[in-house]
């Protein structure tokens, strides 16, 4: 099986339209829906041979590098949609809660469709590419000294008893946007893989993009669909150990998440799709993160890194010959605090500024 290159051409045109453009026929847009887009998806999907290597048994694995969207996350597929059904609602206000990465991309989309976005973010635990998006983009944000689950629980309030429409993955086009990555993982593999791996926090996109490979089965457009391996942070990992977690740790704050809203869905995709559930700490996370910048080239955010970590994990596991593909969620620079804490890079400081230093120090 190879990659196909994208076409160059997208109806006639060399412009990709975003993603509802793309897969209208598989979303439930109507003409009379605004299209609130930054032309999100159509992200790639890279092979990444030091890791096929490190797993062994002639498997291939590729990234699907989402954290190449608008706003550096995967949010961004579930937000062009959510966003244009709010506005065709005629919806004046979003609201929701966020590790970060929802944050940022619910303002850009709600702001782009003239709306007015107001975040939940847990205090002190949002990394700080994301906290700067969300402020630039004009978001009104309140901090709240709880975390991410409290957010939740209150935003949900809000919506239920104000006119604010909800932005998180409850909200069910949220979910129907995110299953565009499974569709274009098949149309540039020309087959689903066997494995898919993907870092779980709320349950959605893993519960998105099961939607995915179904719809696409059903199109036809492939002949069987992956084994969903989802990966949660050790410490913030209520669906592994079957139990709420109250007080979620983990260097990846994106998935520091104690009850994830999307559970139960997420433990029907596990059945369907044969797939597991694992944790993985965060120096599995830091180590897979490291072997992505270091022998890739690619840089994403340590929740991303879990996919990863958890297919090094579970390498044993895996079949040979099999075909896989680790979801990276979101950018590296969304957390450039962890990213400096966190590398084997040789930094030179305090150099005089002359030639006779730098030859010096460079061993030359
Ligand atoms: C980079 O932004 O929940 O399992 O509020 O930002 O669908 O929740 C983020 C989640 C994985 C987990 N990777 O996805 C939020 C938020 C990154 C993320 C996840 C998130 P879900």
């Amino acid at each position: 099986m190879t990659v196909n290159q994208k076409p160059d051409t997208f109806n006639g045109s060399k412009h990709w339209p975003g993603l509802i453009k793309a897969y209208r026929s598989f979303l439930p847009i109507s003409d009379k829906t605004p299209i609130i887009t930054l032309q999100e998806g159509s992200t790639p999907l890279i092979p990444v041979d030091s890791i096929s290597r490190l797993i062994g048994k002639k498997v291939k694995v590729y990234i699907k590098y989402d954290g190449l969207n608008p706003t550096g996350s995967f949010k961004d597929r579930g937000m062009t949609m959510a966003i244009s059904k709010a506005k065709e609602q005629s919806c004046k206000a979003v609201i929701c809660a966020s590790t970060g990465n929802t944050s940022a991309s619910a303002a850009a989309y709600a702001k782009r469709g003239g709306m007015k976005a107001f975040v939940l973010i847990p205090e002190g635990y949002v990394a700080q590419g994301k906290l700067a998006q969300a402020l630039v983009y004009g978001a009104e944000v309140l901090s709240i000294k709880g975390n991410f689950d409290k957010a939740l629980e209150i935003v949900q309030k809000v919506s239920d008893n104000f006119p604010v429409t909800l932005v998180n993955s409850v909200n069910p086009y949220r979910l129907q946007g995110q299953k565009t990555a499974a569709f274009e993982i098949i149309d540039s593999l020309g087959e689903s893989p066997d494995f898919l791996c993907i870092p779980v926090g709320n349950a959605g996109n893993i519960t998105a993009y099961w939607m995915g490979f179904n719809e696409y089965l059903k199109a036809s457009k492939s002949t069987k669909v992956p084994k969903m391996m989802g990966f949660q942070a050790k410490g913030s990992a209520p669906i592994v150990n079957k139990k709420i977690i109250k007080d979620p740790q983990t260097i990846a704050t994106a998935i520091r998440i104690g009850n994830p809203v999307n559970w139960e869905k997420a433990l029907k995709v596990k059945e369907e799709s044969n797939g597991e559930f694992f944790e993985v700490s965060d120096e599995e996370i830091i180590n897979a993160y490291k072997i992505l910048g270091q022998k890739e080239g690619i840089f994403c955010e340590p929740a991303s890194a879990a996919s990863i970590a958890g297919l090094i994990k579970i390498k044993e596991r895996i079949p040979e010959e099999s075909n896989i593909v680790c979801v990276l969620t979101g950018n590296g620079l969304k957390d450039p605090d962890c990213a400096i804490k966190n590398n084997d890079a040789i930094f030179h400081t305090n150099l005089d500024p002359s030639l006779d230093s730098v030859i010096k120090t460079m061993g030359l």
